[in-house]
């Protein structure tokens, strides 16, 4: 498929949707360093060079994990209508968009880079934070939902315009993943609107935690599909054309990101087994539906392998497991395959620890353990932040018509990342489940404080790990970095202004079935299904929450009177 050019509006915005996240990430990735040497007593202290421990936490979490991701998720969505439905966006949700992202994550930004905000990425009360926080998250929130329904009519427009045709298979997968997005967000909409933002704005007193914390987990969980689903869209319809082949079912990736939507939501109870106040049913319910929520990613990586496959033998493997070897891993130019398939690889290890989060016996065992973030790192932090970069990098080249400098560098990237994330992570985990290593604690100034009373010489291997793995990892983004900011300060070598992706056809592309061909189905089904899900676990928060906590501010251990 050719080029798409775009207009001026939608080319300052999607830079602005990809470099201002990029800029952020530096202090993402900073602040991710100092948490390695924290844990390890290298840094015994509160704070670091003017940022204290819990705040460099949150902004870690909140710049990787939720700005980067959303922004990303946004920028690449307005690319993939404007090149698969070949319109030009509408300039106004596209321009009220921007702006709502980028003032709410300035308001979020400088309420935790006050230190009035250090509460995590998950905000959970009785902790509270400055209203400009809770109101810069929400307003963010919004903005991405603003360019979802500019899509809208593109869509309904586009399928008026081919009324026999498949919905292009990205595009059914960028708009399963806002439809998720949306309904997931409404309920953390609900929790900070009616909840934490008058709480901290002191119009009510107190707060009912298991509630705030069960609305937040409804939002938390699908939360981690809306990061996934832009790599697996990068799998299915970006991947295979790169290795040299063709997607190996259409249909497949179809039901896949269909089955994301009923699934990801009615799930989130499974970050809540410890939470004394929901009975144990619900959770059962919710952990065999984790379980079934493995189904789309295992259907995916059996049709990732075939098409892979496919390319392989398309590129001259003759024998059994030979094409694993003829696929483009080193060339320069075909980048984005190794940051894909790198990405595809860590997320075996991801999704196999997922399981294991999944379990309720286990569960307990890893609870608040460096096991968790251990896990998250190989899933957000491995096949989503890679996609992320390969295709931030992408989508800069075209729009602004340059050529990526230092091209070595470039594809160094993801393995270097590969290494360093592996060290990490299992210093990380290993100290989690073996010697119940605790996450979000500053050790540096307890367990990990030589001269100190409460030093615990077992965990030193462990965290020093956790050290030699972060380090490698921050090679890695300082390589990114650099090839990112070369880039795109470089000369242009064309007149660039479009958007375009490299498009796999279908080696199986099964007939279109019409009424399969519909999103709303699903929309309503998953409906259905999160209110069955979560009306008991709502209830429970509801009913047996006698009474409401006392509020708490993240610089002290009492309650915080006004
Ligand atoms: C150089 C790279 C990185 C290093 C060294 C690093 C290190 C760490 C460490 C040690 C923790 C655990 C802190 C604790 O619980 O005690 C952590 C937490 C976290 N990291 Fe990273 N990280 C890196 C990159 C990333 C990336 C790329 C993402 C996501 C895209 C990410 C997302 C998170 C999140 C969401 C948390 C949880 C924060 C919380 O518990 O509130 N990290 N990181
Ligand atoms: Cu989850």
């Amino acid at each position: 498929m050719e080029a798409f050019k775009i207009n001026k509006s939608s080319k300052i915005i999607l830079l602005i949707e990809i470099i201002f996240p990029i800029v952020l990430l530096i202090l993402g990735i900073y602040n991710g360093l100092l948490q390695t040497l924290y844990r390890s007593g290298i840094i015994h202290g509160n704070s670091f060079l003017g940022i204290e421990y819990y705040q460099g936490l949150t902004l870690h979490g909140v710049i990787n994990a939720v700005v980067l991701t959303t922004f990303f998720a946004v920028a690449f969505g307005n690319a993939l209508m404007m090149f698969y439905l070949r319109k030009q966006l509408n300039k106004f949700t596209n321009i009220l968009s921007v702006v709502l992202m980028v003032g709410g994550t300035l308001m979020a930004a400088l309420a935790m880079l006050s230190g009035k905000a250090s509460v995590l990425y998950t905000f959970y009360a009785p902790l509270m934070a400055h209203p400009a926080f809770y109101l810069g998250l929400a307003l963010a929130v919004v903005g991405s939902w603003v360019a979802f329904f500019g899509w809208i009519p593109l869509y309904t427009s586009w399928r008026k315009e081919n009324p026999d045709k498949k919905t292009p298979l990205a595009v059914w997968g960028m708009l399963s993943n806002f439809i998720i997005w949306f309904f997931a967000s409404a309920s953390v909409a609900v929790e900070i609107l009616f909840f934490l933002l008058p709480w901290s704005l002191g119009w009510i007193e107190g707060i009912n935690v298991e509630l705030t914390r069960t609305l937040f987990w409804f939002f938390g969980h699908p939360l981690v599909y809306f990061w996934l689903l832009p790599a697996y869209i990068m799998y299915y319809t970006i991947l295979p054309q790169v290795a040299g082949g063709k997607l190996y079912s259409d249909k497949a990736g179809r039901l896949v990101f269909a089955l994301f939507i009923i699934l990801s939501i009615p799930i989130g109870t499974h970050h809540q087994f410890m939470e004394p106040g929901i009975e144990k049913g619900y959770k059962l319910i919710h952990s065999i539906l984790t379980f079934g929520v493995a189904i789309p990613s295992l259907l995916t990586a059996f049709t990732v392998a075939a098409s892979l496959e496919y390319a392989g033998r398309k590129n001259g493997a003759k024998g059994l497991l030979d094409w694993m070897f003829k696929l483009p891993y080193f060339d320069k130019n075909k980048y984005l395959f190794a940051y894909g398939i790198i990405g595809l690889l860590i997320f075996i290890r991801g999704g196999a620890g997922g399981i294991v989060n999944a379990s309720y016996s286990l569960n307990a065992t890893v609870h608040n353990t460096g096991w968790i973030p251990g896990h998250f790192h190989l899933t957000v932090g491995g096949p989503v932040f890679l996609a992320i970069l390969g295709l931030s990098l992408y989508m800069i080249t075209k729009i602004l018509g340059k050529e990526v400098k230092y091209k070595t560098l470039n594809l160094m990237v993801p393995y270097f990342w590969f290494v360093g994330l592996m060290i990490f992570s299992t210093g990380l985990k290993m100290g989690g489940l073996e010697y119940g290593e605790p996450r979000r604690t500053n050790m540096g100034l307890s367990y990990l404080n030589m001269g100190g009373d409460s030093f615990e010489p077992f965990w030193l291997f462990t965290t020093l790990t956790t050290v030699m793995g972060g380090i490698i990892m921050t090679i890695a983004a300082i390589f990114y970095f650099i090839t990112f900011f070369g880039t795109l300060f470089s000369k242009s070598v064309n007149e660039g202004g479009v958007v375009e992706f490299p498009v796999a056809e279908a080696y199986h592309d099964e007939p279109n079935i019409k009424p399969v061909n519909k999103l709303l189905p699903w929309a309503i089904a998953a409906l259905l299904i999160i209110a069955a899900a979560y009306y008991g676990p709502i209830k429970n928060t509801l009913d047996n929450t006698l009474t409401k906590s006392p509020t708490y501010l993240p610089s002290s251990p009492v309650p915080h009177t006004h």
